[in-house]
This record gives structure tokens, C-alpha cells and sequence, in this order.
């Protein structure tokens, strides 16, 4: 584990900083969905001198010399991505996950070609064609969304009826707040139909796919995984593409480096390499075991003591909770009053949500950060019952304050990797 001297003595302000991160990760409760805690290794591997060297290129063929531990590091890294997904091809250079997509975009289709995504009101991601995003400005994006809300069943019927009227080139998988499974082979039998490309966004998902508690989509024979690998696959912030066939790969490659990107941020490819590896270990696949038996327990226990949740429940490791019709306040109010007890979730948007995005209706909920820290079904009762305990008295500060030294001392049960306990 680092002992950050260096930074101590070269840059108080920054080192400071940083020590109040560390305080304020070991001593609250994370249940922001994408977020995660990286273990000691990934992280050390992340603020190496791999940062040091420019590698424009893939393994074997690079631009520049000096590349011997640089290919061996890539190398590494690829050969442990395509074991996790069973993929024929991995580029693990995208810096991020919006960088993934619009690679993908470009190695796929043409100027003006359709993308047929998932509504983003209804679990959908920003890089799915979001108007404010500049990728709409090239390509054109339509919609599918839930058929019922209650269940979260996908329309599957409509989502054909769209698909044969406007001939996307590709159909799109994937979301960053839908709490149900997707039927893949479903949506393949659409794309085969119309010529379509499957391409699956994982960014939320990947963490269980590997660990074998969800569905693989090459499975079902998608074409193309895209994902973050900082999330529930627990590794350094960045992104990776995945393809079923080797020979897709190639066009993939291309639109990564040189289409895209300039120099891969090696050091991040490093500890790309050591997260898959512990990815592989017989241990993740109970990680991921339990990120979604936590989740299925706190979503079942909170609605028993009353909160709406959207689809009724999970299958995954989020939950969406209809703040307005649970509790009779917005979402915003909920995320003010739980930072205050030192639990940190996000105002979100429900489907068909009257409110605004910077004001919506409800929030989201997750498990994997403190399934990484050893919470169990039990504890999800303790914190829904400080959560629940918190909303009620969000207008008492003392019982808040009261609150949240109860959760600093529960926090303490279980440590974060990375961080020495103080
Ligand atoms: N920001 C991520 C999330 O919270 O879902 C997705 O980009």
C-alpha cells in the first residue's frame, strides 16, 4: 500500500485532499451503483511507472521502441479479458466507457446509420444517444423501452415493429439504472431480422457476467460487449471492447487507435491486467454471488417496510426507489439527508418521471461497494434501517448527527481495501 510520504512533503494541499477521500470512503457507506473499491494491488499497480511510456499501437506492432514490458503488460491483460467474457477479441485501450461506445459507433456504422437503444428514461445511458451528447449529431438514435413498469419486462414486441420500420444497423443492450435481466436471444432474433449488429453495454453488469450470476450476451451471440472495468468488475477507471469473433476485432482496433485515441494510458492497462486476474479467481464468482443476493435482500426488506421500488424489486445489484410515492419527498432530499449519516447514493430519474433531472423523483441504490467491504443480508437490514431511520427524522439534525456516528462505528466492522484502518 502506498504511503503517500512523497506527496506529504511535495504538496500538502493535494496530500490532504486525498487523506479526507480515504476518511470520508472508510467511514461512510457507498452505494453509488457504478462505484467500487479496487484492492491493494490494482491500485498499486495504477501509480506505476507505466505512466511513464507512449505505446500508440497494439502488442507487436507499436510506433515507438522501448515497448518489451509494455506488450508484455497489454498482452496480459487482453488474454485475461477474453477468458473472463469467452470473447475472440479484446481491446483494453479505451480510456473510458463513453470513449468505448463512440469507438464502437465508428467501427460499425456509417454517418447518418441508426442506433437503436434503450429510452434513457427507463434505465438507458447518456452514450446511448442522449440529444446533449455530440454523438447524435452523426448518427441517428430510436428507442425501445419497458412494456411494464411494475415487472420492467423490455417491449419486445414493439421493439421489432421499430426495428423493422427503421432498419437499425445496430441494437443496442444495456443501461446504467435498470434492475432486471434483459433476454438477449430475444433481441438477437430482432437484429438477425434486420440486419442489425448486437452490441451490449456491460458497464454496470460486467462484474456478474464473469462471475456467472448473470447472463453472458455472446451466450445469446451478440456481437460486441462494451464496458467500464472500474465498476462491478472492480479494476482501474477505464473502458474495454469485446468482440465474439476475432475478425470484428480488427475494425474495432482500428477505430480505437488511430480512429479515436492517441497513446493508451498504460498504467491503467497494468492494472487492467492484475483486476481481470483476480476476475478469474474462484472468489470473485461468490463476490459476484453475493453483490446480488444483498441486493435482493435490500430491496425486499425496504419494501417491506413501504418503499415503491420501480419493477417491484431486482435482479441485479441496483434498485431504483420511487421517492415521491415512498416517502412523499423527491429524490434530491433523500440523497442530502443520507450524506449527512454518511451514506452516499444519487438522485435519479423513474421512468415517465414528471420531475427534472437535476430534481427527479427517486434514487439509486447499490451493492457493490460494500458487498467488496464483507456486508452480508443481515447488514442490509442495519443500513436499510438507517436509511429508513434517517429519512424520517430528516428534519431532527441532532437525531441525523446521532445517526451518523451510529454509522461511522458500524462502518468500522468492515474495513475498505486499500485504506489502513485509523
Ligand atoms: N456514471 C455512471 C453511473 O453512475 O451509472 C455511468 O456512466
Amino acid at each position: 500500500m502506498p504511503s503517500y510520504s512523497a506527496l506529504a512533503a511535495s504538496d500538502p494541499a493535494v496530500h490532504a485532499a486525498l487523506m479526507g477521500e480515504m476518511k470520508r470512503q472508510a467511514e461512510g457507506v457507498e452505494l453509488i451503483a457504478s462505484e467500487n473499491y479496487i484492492s491493494p494491488a490494482v491500485l498499486e499497480t495504477m501509480g506505476t511507472v507505466f505512466n511513464n511510456k507512449y505505446s500508440e499501437g497494439y502488442p507487436g506492432r507499436r510506433y515507438y521502441g522501448g515497448q518489451e514490458f509494455t506488450d508484455q503488460v497489454e498482452t496480459l491483460a487482453i488474454d485475461r479479458a477474453k477468458q473472463l467474457f469467452r470473447a475472440g477479441h479484446a481491446n483494453v485501450q479505451p480510456h473510458a466507457g463513453c470513449p468505448a461506445n463512440i469507438a464502437m459507433y465508428f467501427a460499425l456504422l456509417e454517418p447518418g446509420d441508426t442506433v437503436m437503444g434503450m429510452d434513457l428514461s427507463h434505465g438507458g445511458h447518456l452514450s446511448h444517444g442522449h440529444p446533449v451528447t455530440y454523438i447524435t449529431k452523426i448518427f441517428k438514435f430510436i428507442r425501445y423501452g419497458m412494456k411494464d413498469i411494475e415487472t420492467g419486462e423490455i417491449d419486445y414486441d414493439a421493439m421489432r415493429e421499430t426495428a423493422l420500420k427503421e432498419r437499425p444497423k445496430i441494437i443496442l443492450a444495456g443501461f446504467s439504472a435498470y434492475p432486471r435481466e434483459v433476454n438477449y436471444a430475444k433481441m438477437k432474433a430482432i437484429a438477425e431480422e434486420v440486419g442489425a449488429y448486437t452490441v451490449a453495454d456491460m458497464a454496470h453488469i460486467a462484474g456478474m457476467i464473469v462471475g456467472g450470476v448473470l447472463r453472458n450476451p455472446f451466450d445469446d451471440r451478440f456481437d460486441v460487449i462494451t464496458t467500464t472495468t472500474h465498476k462491478t468488475l472492480r479494476g482501474p477507471r477505464g473502458g474495454m471492447i469485446l468482440c465474439r469473433e476475432a475478425d470484428l476485432g480488427k475494425k474495432i482496433d482500428k477505430s480505437v487507435f488511430p480512429g479515436f485515441q492517441g497513446g493508451p494510458i498504460m498504467q491503467m492497462i497494468a492494472a487492467k491486467a492484475v483486476a481481470f486476474g483476480e476476475a478469474l479467481k474462484p472468489e470473485f464468482k461468490q463476490y459476484a454471488a453475493q453483490i446480488v443476493k444483498n441486493s435482493k435482500h435490500l430491496a425486499g426488506y425496504l419494501m417491506n417496510k413501504g418503499a415503491k421500488l420501480i419493477t417491484n424489486g431486482t435482479d441485479n445489484h441496483l434498485m431504483l426507489v420511487d421517492c415521491v410515492t415512498s416517502w412523499g419527498i423527491p429524490g434530491g432530499d433523500v440523497e442530502v439527508t443520507l450524506d449527512k449519516v454518511g451514506i452516499t447514493l444519487n438522485k435519479n430519474m423513474i421512468p415517465n418521471d414528471q420531475r427534472k433531472p437535476m430534481d427527479p423523483s427517486g434514487v439509486r441504490l447499490g451493492t457493490p461497494a460494500i458487498t467488496t467491504r464483507g456486508m452480508k443480508e443481515k447488514d442490509m437490514e442495519t443500513l436499510a434501517d438507517f436509511i429508513l431511520k434517517a429519512i424520517e427524522k430528516r428534519s431532527d439534525e441532532a437525531a441525523l448527527q446521532s445517526i451518523h456516528h451510529d454509522v461511522i462505528a458500524w462502518c468500522k466492522k468492515f474495513p475498505v481495501p486499500g485504506i489502513p484502518a485509523s
